[in-house]
């Protein structure tokens, strides 16, 4: 292409994808999220942004996901991935935003912009394009294809997949298989095969495990690929499918639903002591849960990583490979006090805290050969470095290990092969989900927004557990906390809503809900 070489994508912006929305809209932690009919001309300039920035990668495949995640159904939203599956560098987050909002007539001058100031040389563009179940996912795919199309890029449309099998799809195909087959039956077979391998290793030896769950699909694609999985899946893990697209995305369903209401989903209120499990809208986040005389028991984020890190802790010991392995979880300020307590002090694993956000943690956990990270949420996964695997590949005795390896997929947070880490875990322990909850007891918490004038004024360091600014509200924080048995407390401004989140934990349900409120009210004050 010439100087002149986007003429012909900014007459198509002006006829077919035009900026019909004042406003600005920013990519965050998320990407681009909100109303489905606010997004075109931005899914249109990202496809152009994709292209760009595989140029920028020497040609590699960028992926493409359309997606608002556990929001509405009315939502949507778009992320770029990296070539090694991770999310976009966090450099083109700001260039992502000014070409979002630039007028339509900019866009050369914005495009130009970007590859004089990355020094970016033209080459074939590879994007990889994926989108979930939401009603605006097709037509807003074909703005970004339309979009990589006006700049040259070649467009793999895979359709309708999950989050993480899109950053598998991309890693795979950057890697030319080697993570894996670049195709989703390649996808579903690694999963599924290292699954089946690790549990007929078990030899039946099952204890109180059984090998059943009841599945919340959140109404999203998720379900869709859970019935797939359960087709690789049969005479080994039986699926019961609930939340399978027939009722409204994520609406009463759904891991964010179960995690925010602390209740059982549509459909699953009645199941009393059987395990379920919850993924959200594009699966890359996953609960447990269950119901024992009429009580709902909650396994989150926290519990996963706990039961994940403490096992994979114990096969590294088992193959000697402890003092050339350094294993580490990585969780975030919401984690519940118990759980890194017991997982410090009872297995001996060591923790660090990241700010909140999937590529905070993944960051941090590069620091560990293997590092688990996972938010409260129950989004996270494992990651293994090289030297691990090839250590873990090498050594005779660590056959576990070696098949474990193969069930996680590493490049970003996957509902459903964290679920099945899980069901291997609690199968080789010979545990039933009530075995698996009383390994240790979260300490009753509150999660409570503040609406506040702007919320931009308060900073925080030390991994959001300590506020900067303003001056004086640390202080304030500290001093209703002391009055709390167990008491802990600390706020940040959300990342993809116009409010402050506050957590507090304590002791008792009370003084957890009054620390919350006390907090709550200190921060209203503050930022009147
Ligand atoms: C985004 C993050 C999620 C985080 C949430 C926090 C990714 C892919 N997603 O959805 O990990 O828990 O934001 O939201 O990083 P908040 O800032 O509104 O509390
Ligand atoms: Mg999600």
């Amino acid at each position: 292409m010439s100087s002149s070489r986007w003429t012909a994508a900014v007459e198509a912006a002006l006829g077919s994808h035009p900026r019909k929305v004042e406003g600005k809209i920013s990519y965050g932690t998320a990407g681009f999220r909100t109303k489905a009919d606010l997004l075109d001309h931005v899914m249109y300039r990202m496809g152009l942004l994709a292209t760009i920035r595989s140029w920028a990668k020497e040609g590699q495949n960028i992926g493409v996901m359309i997606t608002a995640s556990h929001n509405p159904e009315g939502d949507n939203g778009v992320k770029l991935v990296d070539p090694a599956g991770e999310m976009l560098e966090f450099s083109w987050e700001a260039l992502a935003t000014d070409l979002a909002n630039a007028a339509d007539n900019d866009i050369p001058a914005e495009l130009e912009g970007i590859i004089a100031k990355c020094g970016i040389t033209e080459t074939q563009g590879n994007i990889i394009v994926g989108r979930d179940t939401r009603k605006s996912s097709p037509a807003l795919a074909q703005a970004v294809l339309d979009g990589i199309k006006a700049a040259g890029g070649n467009a793999t449309d895979i359709g309708i997949v999950t989050t993480p099998q899109l950053h598998y799809m991309v890693v795979a195909t950057n890697t030319k298989g080697g993570y894996g087959e670049p195709s989703l039956e390649g996808y579903y077979g690694k999963l599924t095969g290292a699954f089946k391998q690790f549990l007929a290793g078990l030899d039946g030896k099952f204890g109180n495990y059984t090998p059943k769950i009841e599945f919340d699909g959140a109404n999203g694609v998720g379900a869709a690929a859970m019935v797939e999985f359960a087709k690789h899946l049969e005479g080994v893990l039986e699926v019961k499918m609930h939340n399978s697209g027939a009722g409204i995305l994520n609406s009463g369903c759904g891991a964010d639903f179960v995690k925010v209401s602390q209740s059982a989903p549509e459909g699953l209120k009645e199941t009393n002591d059987a395990r379920c499990v919850a993924v959200d809208g594009d699966a890359d986040r996953v609960v447990y849960f269950y119901q024992k005389n009429g009580v709902f028991n909650l396994l989150d984020g926290d519990k996963i990583a706990t039961l994940i890190a403490g096992y994979i802790g114990e096969l590294v010991k088992q193959a000697g490979l402890q003092d050339q392995i350094k294993l580490g979880l990585v969780q975030t300020a919401y984690a519940n006090g118990s759980s890194t307590d017991y997982i410090v002090n009872k297995l001996g694993v060591p923790v660090a805290c990241a700010p909140t956000g999937v590529k905070h943690l993944h960051h941090k956990a590069l620091e560990y050969d293997i590092g688990v990270y996972f938010e409260a949420n129950g989004h996270g996964t494992v990651i293994f470095s090289d030297k691990a695997q090839q250590l873990i590949r090498s050594t005779e005795s660590a056959v576990k290990l070696q098949q474990i390896i193969d069930v996680i997929n590493q490049t970003v947070g996957d509902a459903i092969s964290d679920m099945l880490l899980v069901e291997c875990i609690l199968a080789a322990r010979g545990w039933s989900v009530e075995d698996w909850m009383v390994q240790y007891t979260d300490l009753p918490n509150k999660l409570m927004k503040a609406s506040v004038r702007d919320r931009t004024l308060i900073t925080t360091k030390d991994a959001e557990r300590q506020v900067v600014t303003p001056e004086g509200l640390q202080d304030k924080i500290n001093f209703a906390v002391a009055k709390y048995n167990k008491g802990r407390s600390f706020v940040r401004p959300s990342g993809t809503e116009d409010v402050v989140r506050v957590y507090a934990e304590a002791d008792t349900k009370q003084a957890a809900d009054d620390l919350a409120n006390d907090v709550v009210n200190i921060v209203k004050e503050m930022l009147a």
